[in-house]
């Protein structure tokens, strides 16, 4: 018998005989949404993962964490102090979720996600300089194995070929790659997919399906019914989880992640909401109605949990003021040691991707730097901020 033959993959294996063409919908697949807490805060109490009670409130904690920090660089950069900023409003159940799964030695890769850094050891200070242009505040992310990706989907393939290292190191890290729904559509994405899928590499793919990428929806995004169940054509298991509920998102991410250190690739479809703009320079109001914004403003997952923390009789330890007051204060400290840092020269634009600039490279800065002394108008096209 040859190989063909011998599994399902042939053509013969369906169909035969039944006299017609069977094609493959989109409905031949149901794809369930893993939920523990309901919008109207009942939940599920066996379904309830083993976390300890400081832990619980932990998730609570960082929670408030990704929204406060988000208020202050909004506000921040309205007052001209921050070129630009994309806000995870709404986002934090899915965030928080996941990335308190992760271990120190793990690596990540961020698409709309600041906080797992924070979680991880990035100091506040750092993201604000990295959204002023200052490369230097990229830094700390590498020492903590975090990255940031702007080009959408290009950090993709880099987290196949880290996971692929570790494989080969048969060590026990993994790789958490953080996309967006828009994320999928790119190949990248389909490259990075396959080749988790084909080599079975210990990767977590972490899609934020957030209903937007910029002013596209998610039903102009892609044909396809969910995200979740595109992995299943790359080989990859998925899990499809409702992003506003902490709980449901630790837990799928945490399974996923056992899978993952056994050698299974593992793709997360999250399904949740971007609150406020895309960044702060689009006006959303352009594409979306205000009753969508307010119906999910509703279901605000920070009071799906708080519900839950009540009925566990967590909630009494729980001093959200004052939770609210440290964050501001530390948000405060890292402002200040972010003012510090005085306008950067253009030089930086080449720095710090290399330990030592290779030749093109500097080639390219010298001509820079040479175009900038014989004409000095050109400074009035490099943008610099003030302090940054
Ligand atoms: C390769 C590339 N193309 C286009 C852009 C412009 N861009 C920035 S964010 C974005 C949408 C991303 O949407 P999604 O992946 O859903 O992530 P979200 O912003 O919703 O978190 C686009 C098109 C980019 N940064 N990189
Ligand atoms: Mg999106």
């Amino acid at each position: 018998m040859s190989e063909r033959e011998s599994n399902d993959r042939s053509p013969s294996a369906t169909g035969a005989g039944d006299g017609g063409a069977r094609y493959l919908t989109q409905d031949d697949l149901e794809v369930p949404t893993h939920r523990i807490v309901a919008p109207d805060g009942s939940y599920n109490a066996g379904a309830v993962p083993d976390l300890d009670d400081e832990e619980l409130r932990d998730l609570y904690r960082w929670m408030v964490t990704d929204r406060v920090f988000c208020r202050r660089m909004v506000n921040i950069q309205r007052r001209g102090e921050l070129g630009t900023f994309g806000s995870t409003r709404g986002q934090e159940a899915s965030i928080v979720g996941s990335a308190s799964t992760l271990e120190p030695d793990d690596w990540l890769f961020v698409g709309r996600a600041w906080t797992p850094m924070f979680m991880r050891g990035v100091p506040m200070r750092d993201m604000i300089l990295f959204w002023r242009g200052i490369e230097e505040g990229q830094k700390s992310f590498a020492e903590h194995n975090s990255q940031i990706a702007i080009s959408i989907g290009s950090h993709l393939p880099l987290a196949a070929g880290v996971s692929w290292g570790m494989d080969l190191d048969d060590g026990d890290a993994v790789t958490t790659a953080y996309l967006g729904d828009g994320a999928t559509s790119t190949g990248a994405a389909h490259e990075a997919i396959n080749l988790a899928g084909a080599l079975r590499l210990p990767a977590l793919f972490f899609c934020q399906n957030n209903q937007y990428a910029i002013s596209t929806n998610f039903e102009s995004q892609t044909g396809a019914s969910t995200i979740a169940q595109k992995a299943l054509a790359y080989g990859i298991d998925a899990i499809r989880v409702d992003g506003q509920d902490v709980l449901a998102v630790y837990d799928a991410v945490s399974t996923a992640k056992e899978r993952v250190r056994q050698g299974e690739p593992v793709f997360v479809e999250s399904v949740t909401y971007r609150l406020d703009a895309h960044t702060t320079s689009d006006d959303p109001t352009r594409y979306r109605d205000d009753e969508e914004v307010e119906r999910w403003e509703e279901d605000d997952p920070i009071e799906r949990y708080r519900s839950f923390l009540e009925a566990e009789g967590l909630w009494d330890d729980i001093d959200h003021d004052a939770i609210v007051e440290e964050i501001e204060a530390e948000f405060d400290e890292a402002l200040a040691a972010a003012n510090e840092f005085e306008q950067r020269g253009v030089e930086e634009l080449f720095a710090y991707v290399y330990d030592e600039m290779p030749p093109e490279l500097a080639r390219q800065l010298a001509e820079f730097e040479d175009l900038l002394e014989r004409r000095p108008e050109m400074y009035d096209y490099v943008e610099q901020r003030p302090k940054g």
